[in-house]
Formats: structure tokens, sequence, C-alpha cells
């Protein structure tokens, strides 16, 4: 037994001298600067350290307490964690937001500009990604003992710029020089093989000769639950050639050709694809997602291994969740430890292997359904193939028991695809390797066992579950929204960080007109923060006192921004038609990404800005319409922007968008929905009543049969003079005059080729539902009072009951106790 070192321990020291004392301290020890010369940047990373201290101890407090209660572990994984910025977050899980503003300010410097020099750790494309770092966030407050795993790509999302109305992508050097945020595990490093060939001997397996291996070097970041000891760990990998340079070559004086190697096995962790619209069948995609799925099930059975002589108790002691299909490999990986490393059985092995893994849904797109080529994954993985085909036919075989003669059957859920190049399904392998498979909205949920999933539905009935979205209150209201939580505060007190369904207590509010023009204050000053963001960035005023009418989130045809710009075009006719008419004030604000390679997406951009460009330059407009597209979107841009939001638009067509989770933060911020029946906004509805959500459009049904019966979207544009006056201006250059054809793709898109989405088909009923939103918006007291209830209602989209519902029901994970 080693005696316990005693130190001063930072926990102690909260209060505000302290907290000088310990900034000061890491200024000059850890940054090594004076604070005569030491710029902003500095003073956030010395705050940060100073904090990151007190994490430590709680950190290693909840590591003990897990490893003494010999726990049930939950290992996340996922290929995106788009946690944002850290500092503000660690300081309100401390509860040290006001001690270390004082200590700064009496510092001479000013806490909220610091907490602006983050660059915010964008490890994620969108949705997905930031719902795993929600989930980070609710399973440590809730003291769940969960632990993410992913990678550290060297770059994350691109930086979108601008330029002339195009998105231009810049990478994300988000690393930069001085790096706070998480610690390097050196030693904690594993080798992940790839090539090579198999051998068998008997019953025993051996890959072999595997080619081009590399380390996976551990960095853990650390996730603060609120207002408790519970602190988890975000364990990210990083690549590591196995030879540092080649040295004969270095010899021979090929100095490049040394280092080449190095570079081309380091390309693993090197860069996030920025797509989410199409599985893009590129190798280097196949070993991120192996890379970081071997490690995190080497470490995984690492960790078990230090308290558990035998692995009988695995299945009781460990769950591990499939963010979506991107980290499958880690069942055949796991089927290949026990078989070949630890000599298990297969019976055996794929036994712990159903019970432990579960997995869960995010799309039901086709095209974004990851399938490999068997090709590709034979040479890289011939191992892993080959259990591929060993799980395959165990399978196929019982469902032919289940199923006698049923010869389609075993076709179509056989998990390799044949005809053509042949390929193997992996949702299809999740699946059957899970004993839980999760839609993440209870339409999607639904959607999914009648369309992706439904042979699969009727062999395994009891497998396929819901667990609806949520967001976690910590960031997206109390972080992002300090006005609203104040007046929040004052009214129910402010437990409702913890229990969301305290918000239900605001109901009454709204007969108190004292609340109510609280209420509206505090959404005007968060409207006045943005403009004053969109004055710094963009020089374009903005008029506060106009409806903001929202729609961020990644640019996909499915999303429909392209149906919002059909409405700001019409809208604009109006009001070049009706000089001598009233109309509500609106500012209508895009923001998000296109993925590099998807021309539509990208065209829809430039389109939005050349319609800007027109509508805000024109004298008779005026106040009564603006079009700003903010640039690069991101978590923190996020937090400026949705509570500023009078009218959230979340307007996909109906059975595309499995959950949104955006149009659940704009309502916990008091804005309307205008939106669609489709994944959570079905849910919306239900929690806010229908009086305090704009709902238009076809149903998920009503797409589905429209899309049978032969859909025809020209007769709509013949029939339907305003948005016929609106499709010809996208076609004859009415916004590109300098590039009349520019738009015509567009045209065509929606007109001649068949409008997959449906735009034209919900056309109306959005124009009409828009003119409601005005006629509502023109009252102000009933239109607080809407939003107020929107707030109300939002109890159940805490991230909070989502982990809950995850822990209780799929992974069997109790808290620990501190
Ligand atoms: C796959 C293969 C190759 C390259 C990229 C990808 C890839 C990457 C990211 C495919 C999909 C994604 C992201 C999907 C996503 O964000 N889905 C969203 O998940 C949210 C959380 O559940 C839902 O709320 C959204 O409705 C859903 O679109």
């Amino acid at each position: 037994m080693i005696n316990p070192i005693t130190f001063d321990s930072p926990t102690d020291s909260l209060d505000v001298e302290s907290l000088k004392k310990a900034i000061a301290y890491k200024l000059m020890f850890a940054i090594g600067k004076d604070a005569s010369v030491a710029n902003e940047k500095d003073w956030a990373d010395a705050t940060f350290l100073a904090i990151r201290d007190r994490m430590v101890e709680r950190w290693m407090q909840t590591t003990r307490a897990q490893y003494s209660q010999d726990v049930k572990r939950v290992y996340y994984l996922s290929m995106e964690f788009l946690i944002g910025r850290a500092l503000g977050n660690a300081l309100l899980a401390l509860n040290l937001q006001e001690p270390v503003r004082q200590a700064l300010d009496e510092m001479g410097i000013d806490l909220d500009d610091l907490l602006k020099e983050e660059p915010d750790a964008a490890l994620g494309n969108g949705g997905l990604g930031r719902l795993a770092a929600c989930f980070l966030d609710s399973m440590a407050t809730l003291g769940v003992p969960g632990f993410g795993y992913g990678i550290r790509y060297q770059f994350g999302m691109f930086k979108q710029r601008i330029i002339e109305g195009k998105q231009v992508e810049a990478p994300d050097t988000w690393l930069g020089s001085v790096n706070v945020l998480d610690f390097p595990r050196d030693e904690v490093c594993f080798r992940v093989r790839f090539g090579g060939r198999v051998e068998q001997e008997g019953s025993k397996i051996y890959w072999l000769d595997t080619q081009h291996d590399v380390l996976a070097v551990a960095h853990d970041i650390i996730i603060p639950g609120y207002d408790t000891i519970a602190t988890n760990t975000l364990r990210l990998w990083t690549a590591r050639s196995t030879r540092e340079i080649n040295l004969s070559k270095f010899n021979e004086g090929d100095y490049f050709s040394a280092v080449a190697e190095k570079n081309v096995s380091e390309n693993v962790s090197r860069v996030l694809y920025p797509d989410d619209s199409t599985y893009s069948g590129k190798e280097l995609r196949l070993r991120q997602e192996y890379f970081f799925c071997s490690a995190s099930l080497q470490d995984i059975l690492h960790r078990y291994k230090l308290t558990h002589e035998t692995l009988e108790h695995l299945p009781e002691k460990i769950a591990i969740h499939l963010n979506d299909t991107h980290p499958v490999l880690a069942i055949p990986e796991l089927m290949r430890l026990l078989l070949d490393e630890y000599g298990l059985d297969w019976d055996t092995a794929w036994g712990y292997t159903s019970k432990i893994f579960s997995y869960t849904n995010h799309t039901l797109m086709s095209e974004a359904l990851e399938c490999w080529p068997v090709d590709m994954l034979g040479r890289l993985l011939p191992r892993h193939l080959r259990i591929i085909f060993d799980i395959n036919e165990r399978f196929l075989k019982e469902v032919e028991a289940k199923f006698p003669g049923d010869h389609d059957l075993l076709r179509h859920v056989s998990l390799i695809e044949e005809g053509g190049e042949r390929k193997v399904r992996m949702a299809y392998l999740a699946v059957v390797a899970s004993h839980k498979v999760n839609g993440v909205s209870e339409l999607h949920s639904e959607l999914m066992k009648t369309s992706i999933f439904a042979d699969f539905a009727r062999i395994y009935p009891d497998r396929f579950t819901n667990v609806t979205n949520g967001v976690t209150p910590r960031r997206w209201l109390a972080l992002a929204n300090p006005a609203l939580s104040e007046l929040i505060d004052g009214a129910i007190g402010r437990t409702w960080r913890v229990r969301l369904d305290e918000l239900a207590e605001l109901r009454d509010k709204v007969d108190y007109p004292q609340f109510v023009e609280a209420f509206q204050a505090a959404k005007h000053a968060n409207k006045e923060r943005l403009a004053r963001y969109v004055a710094r960035t963009l020089g374009g005023v903005i008029n506060p006192d106009a409806l903001f009418d929202v729609q961020v989130k990644r640019i996909h045809e499915y999303k429909r921004q392209l149906l919002n710009v059909l409405h700001v075009i019409t809208r604009y006719n109006r009001i070049i038609k009706h000089p001598e008419k009233h109309f509500q004030p609106r500012v209508v604000i895009f923001a998000g990404k296109a993925a590099s390679a998807y021309r539509t997406a990208k065209m829809i951009i430039q389109l939005i800005n050349d319609v800007g460009v027109k509508i805000n330059n024109d004298p008779r407009v005026g106040d009564k319409l603006k079009v700003v597209f903010i640039p690069n979107y991101s978590v923190s841009l996020a937090e400026i922007i949705m509570p500023a939001a009078d009218l959230s638009e979340q307007i996909s067509t109906a059975g595309t968008e499995a959950s949104g989770t955006g149009n659940m933060k704009f309502a916990l911020n008091g804005a309307l929905t205008i939106g669609t029946l489709d994944g959570a906004n079905v849910e919306i509805q239900d929690a806010v009543g229908a009086d305090n959500i704009f709902i238009f459009g076809q149903t998920a049904d009503e797409v589905e049969t429209r899309r049978k019966n032969g859909y025809n979207p020209r007769e709509i544009y013949e029939t339907n003079r305003e948005l016929r006056e609106v499709l010809n201006q996208l076609a004859n250059g009415f916004f590109s005059p300098q590039e009349p054809e520019r738009y015509r793709f567009l045209f065509d898109v929606l007109v001649n080729w068949g409008d997959h989405y449906q735009l034209l088909a919900d056309y109306q009923s959005y124009i009409d539902t828009q003119d409601r939103v005005d006629a509502v918006y023109a009252k102000p007291d009933v239109w607080a009072k809407k939003a107020i209830l929107n707030v109300a209602g939002m109890g159940r989209f805490s991230s909070d009951r989502t982990i809950a519902e995850y822990a209780e029901r799929i992974w069997r994970t109790p808290s620990v106790k501190l």
C-alpha cells in the first residue's frame, strides 16, 4: 500500500481570493507569461487550468467510487462529439461563475471576453454529434458511469466563410499551439492492425502479417456533472505511427520518404468527414471507424480485467452503445478479441456480445445507410469479414428456422447485399448483434419498424424501442440564456436545471402581466445581443423589434431551407406589389454548413445570399423584410442565435427528420415553432398544445401516399400563380442577373425533376401558416403567452430524461453512489 500523498486541495479553495491566486499562478507557471504581457487567450487558458484543477479531484473521487462499487459502466461509442466550449460549462457545473468573474475583475480582466477566446471543440457535423455531447453532460449530472469514446480529429468541422455569396471551406485548427482541454495519456496506447491474412489451424484462427499498423493514444477530456461530484471521461484517440521515421530511407538521404509513412498512418485521426448527407465509401473513413472501435474495445476489456479474474461477468459489467452505424465494427472486434485473444467458444462469445451492445438509428434515408464493399473490408480487415460471414450464416439459419421456406426474407435480411458489388449492411449487423435498437422520436421509431427494419421487426419484435431525444438545459438555457434563466429563477426557483419538468410551473405565470412583460424584455435583450453580433461580423443592421424568423441547421434538401426561401420571395413580391399595405417587419435568419461535395446544398446557400442582396438593398422594402445568412454555424453561435429567435423553422418533409434537437432548443428559449408533423415536432405539439405551435403541410403518411400515386409538381406550378411567379424568378435569373442560368437547376429540381421532398405540395399551406404567424405576432401579449407556454412545456425534452430512460430500459446501469 502506497502512503496517500497529502497536498493543498484546490477543491477547498473556491473563494475569490484563492481563485485569483490560482489563476495568476497558472498564468505564470503553466502558460509562462507575465500579467503585463499576457493576452486574452493566455488568461483564458490560465483560467481554464485553474478550474480544471478543481474538477480533477472530483474526477478521481468518481473513478475511485466506480471501482470500489464495481459498477456497471456504459460506453458511448460515437464518431462525433460536438461539445463546443468547455470553460463556461465548467464554471456553471461547479457553481463558480460569480467568484471567477469577480476574481478576474479584480485583476482587470473581463470573464465574458475570455469565454469568447476558447475555440469550439467541433468534432462533429450536426445533430448526432451534438446529441452525444448533451448525453455526456446528462450522464455525468445523473451519476451514470458513462464514458464517451471517439476520435480526436486534428481538424474538426471545417470553418465556413461566405465569399461572394458562396460557401468556402477552411480547415478548423482548433488545437492551436497551447492545448489545455485534455490530458494526453501516452501510456494508454493500443496497437490497431490492418490488412494481412487469416490462417486456420483446427478451430483456431490467426490474423497474420498485418501491415500499416497504427498506435492509438488516449486523450482524456473531463466531463463535469452539474452540481454534483460525479465527473466523467470523454476519451478520444489520436493516431501515432508505429515507427517515427524509416531509418533505412533516412540513411539513404531520402528524408521525405522517411517521414511519409508516418504521415500516412497518422492520417487516420487527421480530419472529421464533413458529410452527413450521404454515405461516402472512402477507405480512410473505414480505417477511422475501425481505428477507434478497436482501441476502445481493447481499453474497455483492459479496464474490466483490472478488477475481474474471468470474463464471466462481462455482460453484467459493461454496456456498449453504438451511436448510429459508424462504430458497428466494434461488434466483430469484440467477437475477435473474445474468440482469438481470450479463447472463448463462439456461443459464449456471441452470448456476451449480444447482451452488451445496443444501437441507436438516426436516419431512415437509404442513401445515408452505411454499406461497406466486401472487397474493401476483406483487404483491410480480413478477420472481421470472416466473423461477419459467420454471424450472418448463424443468423440466416435462425431466420430459416423461424420462417421456413421464406427465401425472399432471407435475401432481404442477409447482412450481405448481393447483386452487383457485394456489400456488408452495417445497420443490419447492428440490429442482429444488439439487444435493443432505438429510434430517436416516437414517429421515427414507428417508421423504423415499417420501413428500413420492417423484416427485422418481425424477426425480433421485442428488440425495437423508442427513446425520444433531449437537450441539456445547462448549456441550452442556463448558459445560453442568462436573461431568461434569471427570470425563471425568480418565478419558480433554480432547480429546473436538474428537474426540467418544473418548468411546467410557469404555465400559471401567463396571467401575471409583470411576468409577461419581463419575459418580453428578456427576449428583446437577446435579440439585441444577436443584432450586435450581426453588426460586428457582417456589418448589417437588423431591427430587434422585427420578428426574428430563424432556420439554423445543416443545409440539406430534406430540411427544406429552399421552402423557406420560396416564402421569403413570396413575401418580397407581395411587399413590392402592395407598397401601401402594412407588413409585419421580419428578419429571416439562416445559418448552416453544406457538405463540401453537396452541390445542391451549396447552391441553396448561394441563393439565400443572392436573395438577401436583392431584398436588403431594395429601398421599397425597408424594414419590412431582411434576409441574413450568418456564416460558420457552430455550437457557440447557436448559443447566441437560439435565445434570440421568435420563430423556429422546423420544416422538413414529414417522415425525413428523425427527431431534430434544434426544435427543442428553440422552444426551450421561448420561440414558437412553425413546422411539419415530423420527428420530435409531433411530441413538441403534444407538450405545448396545438394552439401554441404552427403546424402545416402533409403528414408522413400523406407524403408517402403522394409519392406512391405519382406526384406531379408541375401541375402545382401551373395552377398556383404566386408560386409560379417565384419559381420563374429563380429560373430567369431575377436574383442572379450576372448569371441568369445560376438557379435554373433548382427550378428544374422542383418543377421538372420530381421535387423529391415535395416542397411544392406543402407550399400553400406553409404560406398560409406564415400569414397566421404574422397575425399572432401583431398581438405581442398573445404571442408572449404562447412563447411562455412553450418554455413551460419543454420539461420532457431534457436529455436527463432521455439518459434516465437509456440507463433504465437499455443499459441497466445504476448511478454511482458518491
Ligand atoms: C456516414 C458515412 C460516411 C461519412 C459520413 C457519414 C455520416 C456522418 C454524420 C452520416 C450521418 C451523420 C449524421 C447524422 C445526424 O446528425 N443525424 C441527426 O441525428 C439527430 C440526433 O438523433 C437527429 O435529431 C436528427 O433528426 C438527425 O438528422
